[in-house]
């Protein structure tokens, strides 16, 4: 074995990436869906399409849910989820609430001017816990569309306060084992101020909350120009990063593959974790998840090929030589420094990635394995016939 191989296995034999169920379901943009006969319609339709990601990848061992989705019942659904899981031997991985959705919601949620609409969203990320803490899952997921479309119409120091208030209470219903997540990002569905705008914000509400809440990084919800590996880095210092929700965009929010744009800037936020699980001797308690929906790829393939993706940037930021790097940083030899980077970037770990599939008992292109499997066919024969899915989600 190589320096390259040995290198390439070691990082790959800890990292997993997590899947959305959202992601395997007919899902779009605003301005419509174009239905796939294959889409996951049920839970157990998603966690059948994860298991095949699962088992051609070996690095997906986790299912993101998503409580208005996948648990119509809500704590009544968890048995037949823990039973899917354990079926399909993938394990329920992210609980993400939903206070976005309901008609209750249009003035938002946590900070929703009306208290009982306030104790409503309360009370659903509460039972989301609930949720998480039966099915032995760590993290609840919180993201939040709360937010105004016209200057004055809203307030914005009240509604920081409300926050502050209701994520310190969800907080509290946390078991020891849990921890909540708190993504933020810069717009939309509101169009002028979002309550969680930005890396700050969440930092801060994060801190509020209490000891278990963290700061998530969806790469997606930033302005173009945005230095998201310095956010990661900063977070990272300040030990509150607690995940991602990985996807690419060239505008915001876009959710299109992973690295398809822009695949150096994925490279540049995991050196920055690599790095900082080399100077601090320990591993960065991060959880990785892809949230993406494909409107248009088919969903199952999009997934496989996202995971190989994140799993090839992955190896290659695991080539960086930290040591030289460090020494080049404090000589301020700049090219030197940057180089260390660029010939990681530039190498080729696609035949190590190959070997390490190989030895793991998973087949070396996972694509491949999926086109030639037949699960595909099978599923849109099963499917196809179907109405057009109920599914409400927008994802
Ligand atoms: C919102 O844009 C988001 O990124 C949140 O993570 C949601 O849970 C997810 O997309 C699906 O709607
Ligand atoms: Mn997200």
């Amino acid at each position: 074995m190589t320096n390259l191989a040995d290198a390439v296995a070691d990082a790959l034999d800890s990292f997993r990436i997590e899947l959305p169920s959202w992601g395997f379901a007919n899902t779009g943009t605003r301005f419509g869906k174009f239905l796939q006969p294959a889409a996951a319609a049920t839970i157990e339709e998603k966690f059948s399409d994860a298991a095949q990601v699962h088992a051609l990848t070996g690095a997906c061992p986790t299912l993101a849910l998503h409580v208005l989705w996948d648990f119509p019942s809500g704590l009544d659904s968890v048995a037949t989820v823990a039973a899917l899981a354990d079926r399909h031997g993938v394990r329920p991985g992210s609980i993400n609430p939903n206070v976005f959705e309901g008609q209750e919601y249009k003035h938002g949620s946590f900070a929703n001017p009306d208290a009982s609409v306030r104790r409503a969203a309360l009370q659903h990320v509460r039972d989301s816990v609930e949720i998480g803490r039966r099915l032995g899952s760590r993290d609840v997921s919180l993201w939040f569309a709360d937010g105004s479309n016209y200057p004055g119409t809203a307030n914005i120091r009240a509604r920081k306060r409300l926050f502050e208030e209701g994520l310190r209470a969800a907080h509290a219903a946390l078991a020891d084992t849990q921890r909540l997540l708190v993504e933020y990002k810069p717009f939309e569905p509101a169009f002028y101020h979002t309550d969680i705008a930005d890396w700050g914000m969440a930092l801060h509400l994060a801190r509020c909350a209490g000891p278990r809440a963290r700061v998530l990084v969806d790469t997606g919800h930033h302005y173009s120009a945005q230095n998201i590996e310095q956010i990661v880095a900063w977070l990272l210092d300040e030990r509150m990063l607690g995940g991602f929700h990985f996807n690419d965009r060239r505008y915001a929010d876009d959710d299109l593959t992973l690295g398809s744009i822009d695949p150096y800037q994925v490279f540049r936020i995991f050196h920055e974790i690599r790095f900082f699980e080399w100077e601090t001797g320990g591993r960065a308690d991060v959880a990785y998840m892809i949230d993406q929906s494909h409107n248009l790829k088919g969903k199952i393939e999009a997934m496989i090929q996202t995971v190989a993706v994140a799993q090839q940037i992955f190896a290659r930021a695991a080539l960086v030589d930290h040591a030289a790097l460090a020494q080049a940083q404090s000589r301020s030899d700049l090219v030197a420094a940057e180089m260390l980077l660029q010939d990681a970037f530039a190498t080729d770990v696609r035949p190590a990635i190959a070997e390490w599939r190989r030895a793991r008992g998973v087949p070396a292109d996972p694509l491949a394995a999926f086109r030639e499997s037949g699960y595909l066919e099978r599923i849109t024969e099963q499917r196809r016939h179907r109405a057009a899915s109920p599914s409400s989600s927008y994802a």
